[in-house]
């Protein structure tokens, strides 16, 4: 053992990278192509980031998929792989994974089930230094935190959870084996999009199903299908024209988005969009329906009424339909593509328990108990709760900077940042989808993809130079948050709680920490690093 130790602890690299999903993954492959010695750590038994945690039941790509949501940058790799469906599943999302990492061979620099639990800046050698569950110590100049946007698992802090005899899973950590669901009492908490996809699939294979909803939610048909061949190859044989699409999309898709004002058509008109584009399914509806639906109320208002009277439409009990019925600005949120959601609520083996109206006392032996004393036995209880979303992962990982100062103690107020991909008093620390940057309101993997070579870029420059740090100056942090802050005050995300502005966390501070630029955000990053990369302090 004392060897290993040893020997590991003498490890020198040029890049360390936590995190082996879709940001991990690139950025290894970018910073070996200019040969630097770079190690990506996860503690995953397999890549694929927080897609390896997500297998719960229904789980599927909510983005316009297929061949959008994977690697960009390749056309081999595009052109090699066949996507079987609209909205893949996670398994699906895997093989893809798994794919990449063998044809770019990528396994041997990462080094898997391994957590990385401490991460140090040493001012002497202006080297950072992290440490392993495996006992290692490895040192690097620069490091990538590349750990996932909803890669902290938020379980709530319910009373009674200990006495629970029966079994507990969170859909964020769920058991790669499987669980088997026949027979047996189910309740889930929460329905995000997590317990949107898997409370159709449970309720066909429970016994009974209880779903505790703390806040209904908007949910728009997936309309999962298979890919004919003849999109693939049109996919394949006009592969860059696509990227260019999705790089000028403000989401990252190759979907033009509306321009138009809801309120310039008549109700009928708006209506007979509203039901063509649902009828299609997926994010149309709200992406290429109208210009103004997520920054005016009025217009918001028609997709809300249109989506609450589907749900209406669906829900055959009225007095359940309208427990379902969300309330808040559609779209500001995550928006939700369901595959027979709502649906599930006519079936005789699901009830619904609205929170609002009964929350839960505790969760006791047997069950959960509500405030109104109502008693619901369960054998198994699904946490849907979602994520300590955007910096938990960070502040999990809680790397120290200059001087020793904690990233918790650097963010205790505010989650400062410059960029969204750098942090004050971090030098050489970079985070690809950190907060305040586009991340999960922009596509993932192009995202990911455009930070990482931002990054790699970044790194080629100090070292061209004979640089050895890069950080940002004094005050830059505050200009950047203004920035974020004005693009999102022109929409109405901030009017809503949610984990974009860390709603979702009790105690949390709240900060809509996300960028809503899209590729305004990459031409920052762009103009930034032109004018050499100008609000950096970079030193020998
Ligand atoms: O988590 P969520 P998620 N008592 O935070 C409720 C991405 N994603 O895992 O709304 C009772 O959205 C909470 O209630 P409320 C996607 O971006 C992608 O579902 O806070 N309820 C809510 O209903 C998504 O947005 C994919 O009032 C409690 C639910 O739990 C993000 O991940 C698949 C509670 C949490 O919903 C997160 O989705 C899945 C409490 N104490 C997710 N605490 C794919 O692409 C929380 N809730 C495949």
């Amino acid at each position: 053992m004392e060897a290993t130790a040893t020997q590991a602890s003498s490890s020198e690299l040029d890049v360390i990278v936590i995190g082996a999903g879709f940001g991990g993954m690139y950025a290894l492959h970018l910073l070996r192509e200019m040969g630097l010695k770079t190690r990506v750590y996860d503690a995953a038994d397999g890549v694929g980031g927080v897609w390896r945690w997500n297998g719960y039941p229904g789980a599927r790509v909510d983005f316009p998929g297929g061949p959008y949501y994977c690697y960009t940058f390749s056309e081999d790799l595009v052109k090699g792989w066949d996507w079987p469906e609209s909205q893949p599943d996670q398994k699906s999302v895997l093989a893809y994974m798994d794919y990449v990492a063998d044809q770019l061979d990528l396994r041997r620099d990462i080094q898997l089930d391994t957590w990385v639990t401490d991460a140090n800046f040493n001012e002497t050698t202006q080297r950072w230094i992290i440490e392993t569950d495996q006992g290692e110590s490895v040192s690097a100049q620069f490091i990538i935190c590349a750990v996932g946007t909803l890669s902290a698992a938020h379980k709530p802090d319910i009373p009674g959870f200990d006495d629970f005899t029966g079994e507990v899973y969170h859909t964020g950590r769920w058991p790669s084996s499987g669980v088997d669901f026949s027979g047996k009492r189910v309740g889930v908490i929460g329905t995000g999009s997590s317990g949107v996809q898997s409370i159709p699939v449970i309720a066909r294979e429970a016994d009974q199903l209880t779903v505790f909803q703390r806040t209904p939610q908007y949910t728009i048909p997936a309309r999962n299908h298979l890919l004919d061949e003849e999109f693939l190859k049109h996919t394949k044989e006009n592969w860059p024209e696509i990227r260019d699409q999705m790089v000028a999309s403000p989401f990252g898709a190759p979907i033009a988005a509306g321009e138009r004002s809801a309120l310039e058509d008549s109700e009928a008109e708006r209506n007979e969009l509203y039901e063509s584009l649902w009828q299609k399914g997926g994010f149309a509806i709200a992406f290429n329906s109208y210009g103004d639906i997520l920054t005016n109320k009025d217009a918001n208002y028609t997709l809300a009424e249109f989506v609450r009277s589907k749900i209406r439409a669906t829900v055959k009990d009225p007095a359940t339909a309208e427990k379902l019925l969300p309330d808040y600005y559609i779209g500001t949120k995550r928006l939700i593509l369901d595959t027979g959601y709502h649906e599930t609520y006519n079936r005789d083996n699901v009830t619904l328990v609205s929170l609002k109206e009964d929350p839960i006392e505790k969760i006791t032996a047997s069950g959960i108990r509500t405030a109104s004393g109502s008693e619901y036995p369960l054998d198994m209880l699904i946490l849907a709760t979602g994520y300590d979303a955007v910096t938990g992962a960070m502040q999990r990982l809680n790397p120290k900077g200059r001087n020793g100062v904690s990233l918790n103690e650097a963010w205790a107020s505010r989650y400062n940042t410059y960029l969204g991909m750098t942090i004050p008093q971090f030098p050489n620390l970079f985070m690809i989808h950190g907060p305040e940057t586009p991340s999960v309101l922009y596509n993932m993997p192009l995202g990911a993809e455009l930070e990482a070579e931002w990054i790699r870029d970044c790194i080629d420059h100090l070292r061209k130079a004979g640089l050895g740090t890069i950080e940002p100056a004094a005050g830059v942090e505050k200009a950047w948050g203004d920035e974020v802050l004005e693009i999102a005050n022109e929409t109405l995300f901030p009017h809503t709680d949610s984990w974009y502005t860390g709603a979702n966390i009790p105690g949390k501070h709240r900060q809509f920490a996300v960028h809503l630029g899209g590729p305004l955000f990459f031409q920052r990053l762009t103009e930034v690093a032109d004018k050499g990369y100008e609000g950096f302090v970079l030193q020998n």
